[in-house]
């Protein structure tokens, strides 16, 4: 078949500190519970799990916004898995996840991968399946929940030096793309005014499907020959579906648009890397939501209901 083996490399990463309520922790056990390995290896692909890393302890000034949370610890996070992240990259073929534990764990991800990116001189672009941009600076935080942050810091905005480790790299916003956003705080919608980031909120979805805009992006990084990585927050999703999270909002991705955006990753052969995150088996019913994610990851590494190609028409 034309299917590309991957050797999938899973990461688990219990952070909970940068949520507002406890519950992230137990995400790469019920990620696990909900059969992410078999689930893989069913298509094909191989598995290594590598378990959880731990945080690494971190020097990090205290911060004049006394709103900020944890700050410490989660630069301990990012820290470990920005080295876990790049060491687990360490092949073409190589295909890390990133188990979460909440959204921050994407400071750390997205600039150790990127890292490893750059010394292959590949082009590093993300799609960001999210309710929330995350772009929040230390400054800017209201509610000083760090899993706000992780976006701003990988496109290198002022203001992380001394509190959050020196990135391993950076990402170029122009090679951003979010999908699913209809949460944004007003210093948010500014620093995206300027920053140069696609950005598709649930707006654009309704009007046009999530096939065009889709299609546009992953147009982009073909031509580019990129690396794609794609971060998936749990409310992007509809929390009618979804609702093992801490924090839904309304009007989110459907069932079939997700799993459409998932199918149109794997034919389009350009996914590297997946952070799954947000997941919080606390105030999940029965395992549906971690079931639901697994299921999504299957998509995007190629489960599909028919073997062969339909789309003749
Ligand atoms: N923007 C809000 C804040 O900073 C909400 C951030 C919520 N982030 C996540 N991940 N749940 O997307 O508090
Ligand atoms: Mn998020
Ligand atoms: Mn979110
Ligand atoms: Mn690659």
């Amino acid at each position: 078949s034309m299917m590309q083996r991957k050797q999938c490399r899973l990461i688990g990463v219990p952070v909970q500190d940068g949520a507002g309520r406890p519950g992230c922790e137990m995400g790469p056990s019920a990620f696990r519970a909900a059969g992410i390995a078999s689930a893989i290896r069913d298509l094909g692909h191989a598995v290594d799990d590598l378990g959880n890393i731990a945080p690494r302890p971190t020097a990090s000034k205290p911060h004049g916004n006394g709103t900020v949370k944890c700050l410490p610890e989660v630069a301990g996070w990012t820290s470990s898995l920005a080295e876990a992240a790049y060491s687990a990259f360490d092949a073409e073929d190589a295909f890390p996840v990133c188990l979460g534990g909440d959204h921050s764990l994407a400071a750390g991800s997205l600039t150790g991968l990127a890292r490893r990116a750059a010394e292959r001189q590949r082009e590093f672009f993300v799609l960001w399946l999210d309710a929330h941009p995350d772009l929040h600076t230390l400054d800017t935080t209201r509610s000083g929940n760090l899993h706000g942050v992780p976006m701003a810091y990988a496109t290198g905005q002022a203001g992380f030096e001394g509190y959050f480790p020196p990135a391993a790299a950076r990402i170029r916003p122009e090679n951003v793309c979010m999908l699913g956003i209809r949460s944004v705080d007003p210093a948010e919608q500014r620093i995206l005014e300027g920053a140069g980031i696609t950005v598709y909120d649930m707006r654009a979805i309704d009007e046009h499907g999530v096939v065009p805009l889709l299609r546009d992006f992953l147009a982009r990084v073909a031509a580019a020959n990129g690396h794609l990585h794609v971060s998936l927050d749990v409310d992007f999703l509809d929390p009618a579906i979804a609702p093992g999270v801490g924090t839904t909002v309304p009007g989110g991705a459907t069932f079939r648009e997700a799993h459409l955006v998932m199918e149109m990753l794997h034919d389009s052969g350009l996914v590297g890397s997946v952070d799954l995150v947000e997941l919080n088996p606390f105030l999940d019913e029965r395992g549906r939501t971690a079931i639901l994610m697994v299921d999504l990851l299957a998509s995007l590494l190629g489960r599909r209901v028919l073997d062969y190609p339909t789309r003749s028409f």
